[in-house]
C-alpha cells in the first residue's frame, strides 16, 4: 500500500496486553486473504480455549478473499481471545477516513483499476463488488467513498482499532521491525528486518518478510528463532510464493505448525542431497538461457553464474537469451524411503516437493 504521509511520521500506537501463566499464544503472519489457508491451520493448531490467537500483521490483500478472511477474524475474534497488529497492506481504512487528495485519490484509483498491481482484488475493491459499484477509471472516488463508509463500519472499526505493536509481559508483536523511533509505518514495513535489528529486551515476533528470503542456497519456510536477536521470524511466505505456507508459532514452547494446499505423498526410494545448490529469488531473478529443452530451460544466474535448468513456465519477462524468472531451486532433498513429501508439481524431470517446510526436487516415484 502506498505510503500514507500521517502515518510515515507518527509514533507507533502500543496495545498492553495481560496474559497470565500458562496460557499458549499462537502467532500467526502475513495470511494475505487466504482464507482456506487460515482455516486449514486453525485446525492443526488443535486450539484449546484458553488460547490466545495473536495475527501479525498483513491478514489482507494479494490473495484471493481478504473481505472474507476480515470478517472471519472478526468473527473469531467475538468467540475466543483474539489480537492482531496492523501490518503495511492491512490500514484500508484511510480509504474513507483520510481527507480527499488528489495524489492519493490517484493512488487508489490505480490500485482499484489494476487490481492491485495485477494481485487481485483487495478489500476495497471486493467490498465495492459487494455493493454493486462498478470499478472504472473514471468512477466517481467520492461515492465509491461513500459506499464503504455507510455498509462497512464493523469492518473499518476493526481496522481503526489495530495497534502497531503488541507489548505482553514476556514478548512483543510488531509486523515489520521494531523500530517505535522511526514511527509507524517502519515498524509495519521494514524489509528483512533480521539482518538490521539490534537485539531486543523481550522476545520480538515479526511477519512480513517471506523467510525464504533469508536463505541464499536454499528454499525454507520454517520460522526462525534468533537466540542473539530475541528476534523470531514467521512469514512462511503464503500466497507471496508458489510453494509458500501458513506458519503458526506456539509461545512459549517456541514450537511451530504449518499449512499449504498440497497434497502428501511417501516416497519410494531414497536420495541423497546435492550439495552444490542454488535458490534463484525475486530481486535477483536475471538469467540468461542457453539452451531449450521440452519443459527445460537451460539458464545462468547472470550475478552468480550459476547455472541450473528451470522449467520454462518459470520464465517471467524475456527478451532475446535474457529473462527474469519466478522463484526456483535445484536443491534435491534429502530424503528416505517412506519418507513424507507435499508433492507441489509433477514434471517430467521429477517432482517439485517440500518437506518440513523445505523445498527441493525428488527424482524417484512416490506411493
Ligand atoms: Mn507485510
Amino acid at each position: 500500500m502506498r505510503p500514507n504521509p500521517l502515518l510515515m511520521s507518527a509514533p507507533p500506537t502500543v496495545e498492553r496486553l495481560h496474559i497470565g501463566p500458562g496460557r499458549r499464544i499462537v502467532a500467526i503472519s502475513d495470511v494475505h486473504g487466504q482464507l482456506d489457508y487460515l482455516k486449514g491451520l486453525l485446525e492443526k493448531c488443535a486450539l484449546r480455549d484458553d488460547d490466545v490467537i495473536v495475527f501479525v500483521g498483513d491478514l489482507l490483500e494479494k490473495g484471493p478473499d481478504s473481505l472474507g478472511t476480515l470478517r472471519y477474524v472478526m468473527e473469531l475474534s467475538r468467540e475466543r481471545e483474539v489480537h492482531a497488529v496492523c501490518g503495511n497492506c492491512d490500514f484500508w481504512q484511510n480509504f474513507c477516513d483520510l481527507p480527499d487528495d488528489p495524489e492519493q485519490d490517484a493512488f487508489y484509483r490505480r490500485y482499484l483499476v489494476g487490481r492491485n498491481k495485477g494481485w487481485g482484488d483487495g478489500i476495497i475493491a471486493q467490498m465495492l463488488r459487494e455493493q454493486g459499484v462498478a470499478i472504472v477509471r473514471d468512477m466517481d472516488l467520492a461515492a465509491a467513498k461513500a459506499a464503504v463508509r455507510d455498509h462497512y463500519g464493523p469492518e473499518l472499526d476493526f481496522l481503526r482499532a489495530l495497534p502497531h505493536i503488541i507489548e505482553t509481559e514476556d514478548y512483543t508483536f510488531v509486523h515489520g521491525g521494531l523500530v517505535p523511533e522511526r514511527g509507524a509505518f517502519a515498524c509495519m514495513k521494514l524489509d528483512h528486518y533480521r539482518t538490521v535489528a539490534k537485539p531486543h529486551e523481550k522476545w520480538t515476533i515479526v511477519g512480513h518478510w517471506p523467510l525464504v528470503l533469508y536463505h541464499e542456497d536454499i528454499v525454507d519456510a520454517r520460522p526462525i528463532v534468533d537466540g542473539d536477536l530475541r528476534l523470531i521470524s514467521i512469514d512462511g511466505g503464503c500466497v507471496l510464493k508458489d510453494d509458500g505456507q501458513l506458519n503458526a508459532f506456539f509461545l512459549p514452547d517456541m514450537t511451530w505448525e504449518s499449512y499449504d494446499r498440497f497434497p502428501t505423498a511417501r516416497v519410494k526410494t531414497a536420495q541423497a542431497e546435492n550439495p552444490r545448490h542454488w535458490y534463484i529469488r525475486h530481486g535477483d531473478n536475471a538469467v540468461e538461457i542457453l539452451s531449450e529443452e521440452g519443459e527445460f530451460l537451460r539458464c545462468r544466474h547472470i550475478r552468480t553464474g550459476y547455472e541450473m535448468d528451470i522449467p520454462a513456465d518459470h520464465i517471467l519477462t524475456r527478451e532475446g537469451d535474457r529473462a527474469t524468472v519466478n522463484d526456483v531451486t535445484d536443491y534435491r532433498l534429502p530424503l528416505e524411503a517412506g519418507d513424507e513429501i507435499r508433492v507441489v508439481r509433477v514434471t517430467s524431470r521429477g517432482i517439485m516437493c517440500k518437506k518440513d517446510g523445505v523445498s527441493g526436487w525428488y527424482d524417484g516415484e512416490i506411493e
